[in-house]
């Protein structure tokens, strides 16, 4: 297959996600054989000096100042939503009305209302859609996923994930506004279940099934800070911390936690899942190992392997170097645009859909209503 058609992607939004998408769709043709070749026709932000900046880094054609613009234009096929939580759904939904393929950065929404609406309007009018849940596509993620459902582990009995950060301790930091909207509860709808233990969620189903019921604990070390739109000293509202029990459908018991408040950790990603034939374990700092304890092997060389994940074999590395030449954060990126791009072209959307995503979203809200009430709450 090769790209013979255009698509034509509009992006909203220049931040950190902003790049790492436009680089995806930059990438994309070079490495995968995909039937349709993105093109960077507009680019749509409110600041049009670091738009015109953004646009010309990376070589949008035109650019936007008004979604509603964008939206509204003919010549773009597919909306690619980077903006703070509290935009997604009104974009996504008159995207949706439009008749726009829909690219929408995690998490969905900022609780499961909004993300029922998303999913009602993608649903209604059949636009293809995914959400960029980015993590489920590095090589040893998806390996890992392989290699539980070939059955290599039995039954799971245990997992465990972390996300750590340390970024937010200073109660210098402002709440809000570009590059902190992450601590403002209104923009983003929540703190660190929303922005990390979703990751941490969505790869959990993803690999081990749906989730029956949480018991959950949260803090906010810091309950103040100024707010860098009103100038005022306000309340956070969003949790730094949080840590939950679950069960999953398939009998497994999980634990997991998220901080921003984890000194010395940036972005420490992990997950460990424990089955009746084997263990595998993953570390974003390490994003291209994957630890792998096989019960079967020999008892004398029996120990945890760590698989350097870079041969073709593996999940989408035939597409970039030799074996033993590894890739990276940005790559997972590329991977979901290419799937995204040979779904469609069966006129699928790739996954996670609006639909898979508001799952995670729903577990999301089961936490902070637990947290809440002290109790473990049920998922229907
Ligand atoms: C927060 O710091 C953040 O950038 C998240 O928003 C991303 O989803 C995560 O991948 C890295 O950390």
């Amino acid at each position: 297959m090769s790209a013979t058609k255009n698509l034509n992607i509009g992006m909203i939004g220049y931040g950190f996600m902003g790049r790492a998408h436009s680089n995806a769709w930059r990438k994309v043709t070079n490495f995968f054989d995909v039937p349709y070749r993105p093109v960077l026709k507009a680019a749509c932000a409110r600041d049009e000096a670091k738009l015109k900046a953004f646009a010309d880094t990376w070589g949008y054609e035109s650019t936007e100042t008004d979604w509603r613009k964008l939206v509204a234009r003919r010549d773009i096929d597919a909306i690619d939503i980077c903006v703070p939580n509290d935009l997604h759904l009104e974009i996504a939904v008159a995207a949706a009305k439009a008749g726009k393929m829909i690219l929408c950065e995690k998490p969905l929404a900022r609780n499961t209302a909004e993300g029922l609406q998303m999913v009602k309007a993608v649903e209604k009018a059949g636009v293809l859609n995914t959400v960029w849940y980015n993590y489920r596509r590095v090589p040893a993620v998806t390996l890992a996923k392989n290699l539980v459902d070939q059955g290599r582990l039995g039954k799971i009995f245990h997992y465990r994930a972390n996300f750590l950060q340390d970024w937010t301790i200073s109660p210098d930091l402002p709440q809000g506004g570009t590059g902190l909207w992450r601590l403002d509860v209104k923009a983003a709808g929540s703190g660190v279940t929303g922005d990390l233990l979703a990751h941490c969620i969505d790869t959990a189903i993803w690999i081990n099934g749906p989730v029956e019921s949480v018991s959950a604990m949260t803090e906010t070390f810091i309950k103040k800070r100024k707010h860098t739109l009103t100038g005022k000293v306000e309340a956070v509202g969003i949790d730094d911390a949080c840590a939950f029990l679950a069960r999953f459908r398939n009998g497994s018991l999980a634990i997991f936690e998220s901080t921003r408040y984890a000194r010395g950790h940036k972005a420490k990603y992990t997950f460990e899942i424990n089955g009746e034939k084997a263990s595998i374990a993953w570390d974003l700092h390490d994003l291209h190992r994957l630890q792998y304890f096989d019960h079967a092997d020999d008892s004398v060389v029996r120990g945890w392997r760590n698989i350097h994940v870079s041969d073709g074999d593996q999940p989408y590395m035939n597409k970039w170097w030799v074996p033993g030449l590894q890739i990276g954060y940005e790559h997972s990126f590329v991977h979901q645009v290419a799937d995204f791009l040979q779904a469609a072209a069966k006129g699928e959307s790739a996954g996670p859909t609006f639909r898979d995503a508001l799952e995670t979203t729903r577990v999301c809200d089961a936490v902070l209503a637990s947290a809440a009430s002290g109790k473990w709450v049920t998922l229907k």
